[in-house]
């Protein structure tokens, strides 16, 4: 497909509540939304690199860099097969895993609709509705954070996260299962804890967690290993895992016994499959994690989420979880058995609104061949 015009619409976007987590406290969310024009077809895609460093190196600033001096010219103007061609145009640019998913999806976008296929059925999906659950960030007080999770479960979710960090991590979890015998926990750090002080989560083994997200650093696999043979609840891994070859590492150092797979944080969709591969051949559940995307990522992750592999609930909320308003036409809502239907409409299957981007945009910048 011949690439026309490309551009990049910077978004800031108020989130309906802050979200807090070990690394830092947001009211807003940022991203970069990618139009990609070709041959009278629009693609969409989403960079869900934020304004701060936090959770990964990447951000808005340094995705609209990359894209600008460096991604956009490798394509722009030329005939491009699809994601994979892509990234092999790409593959000089090291790293920047952020701004190449967000060009790549907007190319699996055109991709459906050029074939008249959803993202669902391009990826091999099997499912038309996934299992979800919502990741609650820190909250005032362990009591306070019962009071959210008890409301989000009132609305149906049928899986609960919530994000520790060092003096809010056992009494959290515990406040929390003590209000909620039976429901389906986990909890995630963001990497907040080291080798030295991650034993002191050792009573967290005691509250039946379907995993323990991240304990360690970003950049770590090996330690993990060391870890994870203390504890009986599985290790999961989402910032240390960066492309398939650290999924096959990670499995077989025995890193982890369970994947967070997020299309943004490995490159895009194609490098997602190929994770879930690996984990599917070695047995190994994984779960779609999720950004606080606007609804275009948000049915990309949904398209993601219906691969077998993906065999625990997501972090794919409602859209309401995240925006009162958002930029696309359709809001994805939670159904009662805590599921969200994957849309099947060509590509994303979703319509931007121009009016709400335009509403949201702080920067943008148009490339035309
Ligand atoms: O670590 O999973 C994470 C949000 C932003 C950055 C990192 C993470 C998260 C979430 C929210 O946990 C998941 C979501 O509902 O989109
Ligand atoms: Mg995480």
């Amino acid at each position: 497909m011949h690439l026309d015009r490309i551009t990049l619409h910077h978004l800031r976007m108020p989130l309906v509540a802050p979200f807090e987590t070990s690394f830092g406290r947001i009211t807003d969310r940022e991203c970069i939304l990618i139009e990609v024009r070709s041959e009278g077809l629009i693609g969409w895609g989403e960079c869900v690199a934020d304004r701060d460093p936090g959770y990964a190196y990447e951000t808005t600033g340094t995705a609209w860099h990359i894209l600008t001096e460096f991604l956009v010219p490798a394509i722009l103007d030329q005939d491009v097969a699809g994601p994979a061609d892509f990234q092999a145009r790409v593959s000089q640019v090291r790293g920047h895993l952020m701004a190449k998913a967000g060009l790549e999806l907007a190319l699996w976008d055109l991709l459906g609709k050029r074939a008249g296929k959803s993202l669902r059925e391009l990826l091999g999906g099997t499912r038309d509705r996934v299992d979800v659950g919502v990741s609650v960030g820190l909250q005032a007080s362990p009591a306070a954070l019962v009071e959210t999770v008890g409301r989000y479960l009132a609305q149906g979710y049928g899986r609960i996260k919530i994000k520790i960090k060092p003096g809010r991590d056992i009494g959290d979890a515990e406040a929390v299962r003590r209000a909620f015998p039976d429901i389906r926990l986990q909890v995630d750090a963001n990497s907040a804890y080291t080798l030295e002080t991650a034993p002191a989560l050792r009573p967290l083994d005691d509250l039946a967690l379907l995993l323990i997200e991240q304990p360690l650093d970003e950049d770590d696999i090996w330690d993990h290993s060391k870890l994870q043979a203390q504890f009986r609840t599985p290790i999961c891994l989402d910032e240390s895992i960066l492309s398939a070859r650290h999924a096959r590492q990670a499995l077989e150092m025995k890193s982890c016994q369970v994947i967070n797979i997020k299309a943004g944080r490995v490159g895009g969709l194609t490098e997602a499959v190929a994770i879930h591969d690996v984990c599917r051949a070695a047995g190994v559940p994984v779960w779609c994690g999720g950004m606080l995307e606007t609804g275009v990522g948000r049915a990309g992750n949904l398209a993601l989420a219906s691969l077998p592999g993906f065999t625990l609930p997501g972090d794919i909320s409602a859209t309401e979880r995240y925006y009162a308003e958002d930029v696309t036409e359709e809001r994805f809502s939670l159904n009662p058995d805590s599921t969200i239907r994957v849309p099947d409409g060509v590509g994303l299957g979703i319509t931007v609104s121009e009016d709400a981007v335009t509403r949201f945009t702080v920067a943008m910048a148009r490339f035309l061949s």
